[in-house]
């Protein structure tokens, strides 16, 4: 398999994480990183539009040739192909904890804040918009408020005690924000506090560039 990809991009960045955390709790998964150069618009190119007609990141190739288009699919499939050792659980309702939390956090964080980067200092080129930049931070807030909510007894980790999606996906998002130098999360307790726990891990910290 191969695993198209570009470093410090958010969502290829929680493939990568997840990776990390599987491969630290022993599982196998025997994925090829290529990278394909955003900066150069090679994602643009009919080589990548012919993986994804949408040009995005990532972009899973199976054996079979076959492409997976979406993270969280990417996810998916590992979680299935690669049983032993996953990092959802397999009882239904933490599964479904650890999913809400995780699609919680995209649907109310991680997309507005992947606009924001893009309105703010876009590695992309994409015209800054401060407006709607500071529109986006405010609609961010609730989204914040819920994972200190969560944080708030003092777990290590978004659902508790062990890693999970929702972790690759938040913190590959925060890493994003900080490629602007900017931290919209500076009065966060609970949040900062978690950040900077997961990302010094040695299971992780590799991946990412700051
Ligand atoms: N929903 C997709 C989003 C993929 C996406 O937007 N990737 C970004 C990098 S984080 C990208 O490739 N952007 C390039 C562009 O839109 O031109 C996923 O979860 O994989």
């Amino acid at each position: 398999m191969k695993l198209y990809t570009v470093p410090l991009a958010p969502n290829p960045t929680r493939v990568t994480l997840y990776l990390a955390e599987r491969r630290a709790q022993g599982a196998d998964i025997p994925v090829e990183p290529v990278v394909v150069n955003t900066l150069k618009g090679r994602h643009r190119e009919p080589e990548h539009l012919a993986r994804n007609s949408f040009g995005t990141l990532p972009v899973l190739e199976l054996d079979s040739g076959a492409y997976v288009t979406e993270s969280l699919s990417i996810i998916d499939y590992f979680e299935a192909a690669f049983p032993a050792a996953c990092l959802l659980p397999s009882d239904p309702e933490p599964l479904a904890y650890a999913r809400n939390i995780e699609r919680t956090l995209e649907m109310r964080v991680t997309h507005d804040l992947a606009a924001w980067v893009h309105a703010t200092k876009s590695p992309l080129g994409y015209e800054a918009n401060a407006e709607h930049a500071a529109a986006l931070v405010a609609r961010m807030q609730p989204g914040f408020d819920y994972a200190e909510t969560l944080l708030a007894d003092g777990r290590a980790f978004l659902t508790g005690s062990d890693p999970s999606i929702a972790d690759c996906t938040l913190a590959a998002f925060f890493q994003f924000m900080r490629y602007t130098g900017l931290d919209l999360i500076a009065e966060r307790e609970q949040l900062c506090r978690w950040d900077t726990g997961y990302r010094s891990r040695p299971e992780v910290e590799d991946c990412f560039l700051m």
